[in-house]
């Protein structure tokens, strides 16, 4: 087989005919061989009407599970039925235009592993959002990017329409929670080439939405769970935890040393941040690039003043922020913190690439490309 369409459907009665249609359309001018998997969670008479269609056209097939077990669980339970070369997914209310098909099995075919349609790259549109709709959206998106570095440049990770290879999810465990699936298979599939192509998102003509509040809450869940089962974001998160601890034993060591050795300010204040960053040093080297290993004696013993020396310029680049806050006539303390977030950046690249550098510690290389001419 080499195309497998795969559709989670929840009361999609109306839709179901139209988008098999539309499909064999789409698809009946290439010399693939094609299916369409619906995985169905009605409670309407969606799955009498998927019956139909399965005794009416060979390539359709569909489940039917007894309880709503979410829209991500059932694409993962759509791949393990399915057996085609290329898989995409798409919604089953026409939101997702299946005319773009031919164009996504087209890249597919040309080697790249996970293509996927975007309402954000020009000639794309998400006009088929209401605004508050579209705000929620662009929230969503913004936490997944800002946390998960694999998604940092995918402009339209929480949509549902996508194109894989096979390949990239053989052998790789899916634990989705709520509806994001394509940040699951970005998280935790095997691929380095991405492709992006425009479409135009509308809202959907008939049936409802099953979007809600709860799948909001699944996603901030999904998220969670998907830094966690992710070395790199992991160990970013740990390393700014780390940090916060930093902050705690400054203060704590800069009260002892005023209040209980009556020290100079200034010495004090040196001190204790001294200490902090050794304290940094200590809890970064057990926790958050645990299990690195150096070769020569060098390395191992430059691993202190590598990261002082990082530390130092972090520093620098806060003041730095705090000063060019204080020409603009801005708040300091506004310079201070964007300078904090910018050196918390710098320190955790520096530090992945020369303290504890080693293979452990590069990531794999993504190529994302998009294809801003055609719709
Ligand atoms: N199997 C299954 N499918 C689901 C579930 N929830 C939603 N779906 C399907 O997932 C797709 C996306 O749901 P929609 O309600 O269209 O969500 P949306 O596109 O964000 O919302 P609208 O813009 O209002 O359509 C549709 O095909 C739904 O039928 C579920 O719990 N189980
Ligand atoms: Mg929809």
């Amino acid at each position: 087989m080499d195309i497998s369409v795969i559709i989670p459907t929840f009361n999609e009665f109306e839709n179901v005919g139209l988008i098999t249609t539309k499909i064999r359309e789409s698809l009946s001018v290439s010399e693939k061989t094609f299916e369409i998997w619906f995985i169905d969670d009605s409670t309407d008479n969606t799955q009498k009407r998927l019956d139909e269609l399965s005794k009416t056209y060979t390539e359709v097939h569909y489940i039917h599970r007894d309880c709503k077990s979410g829209l991500a669980t059932a694409v993962v339970e759509g791949f393990s039925h399915s057996s085609g070369t290329y898989i995409v997914v798409m919604d089953a209310d026409l939101q997702h235009p299946p005319e773009l098909l031919p164009k996504i099995l087209e890249t597919l075919d040309k080697g790249t592993e996970v293509v996927i349609p975007s309402r954000f790259i020009d000639g794309g549109s998400d006009g088929g959002l209401n605004n508050l709709r579209k705000l929620v959206s662009w929230t969503a998106r913004v936490i997944g990017r800002l946390t998960i570095q694999r998604l940092r440049n995918i402009s339209d990770c929480t949509g549902g329409y996508f194109g894989i290879n096979r390949k990239v999810i053989e052998g790789v465990t899916l634990d989705p929670i709520g509806w994001k699936i394509l940040m699951e298979v970005l998280v935790q599939g095997n691929y380095s080439t991405v492709h992006e192509v425009p479409y135009k998102f509308v809202q959907r003509s008939v049936g409802e939405s099953k979007m809600s509040l709860q799948e909001q809450w699944n996603y901030l869940r999904h998220v969670v769970r998907m830094v966690r089962r992710s070395p790199e974001d992991r160990r970013f998160l740990m390393f700014c935890l780390v940090g916060a601890t930093g902050v705690l034993v400054n203060l704590i060591v800069l009260a002892i040393l005023l209040r209980l050795f009556h020290h100079h300010y200034a010495a004090s204040s040196v001190g204790a941040s001294l200490i902090a960053m050794g304290s940094n040093f200590f809890w970064n080297d057990r926790f958050t690039w645990k299990g690195y290993t150096h070769n020569t004696m060098w390395r191992r013993i430059l691993k202190f003043p590598t990261f002082v020396a990082i530390s130092a310029l972090g520093i620098g680049v806060t003041g730095l922020f705090a000063q060019i806050a204080v020409w603009l006539h801005w708040n300091e303390l506004v310079g201070q913190f964007v300078g904090i977030i910018v050196a918390t950046a710098w320190s955790y690249w520096a530090n992945n690439r020369f303290t504890w550098s080693g293979n452990e510690g590069k990531l794999k290389k993504i190529i994302v490309t998009r294809n801003a001419s055609s719709t």
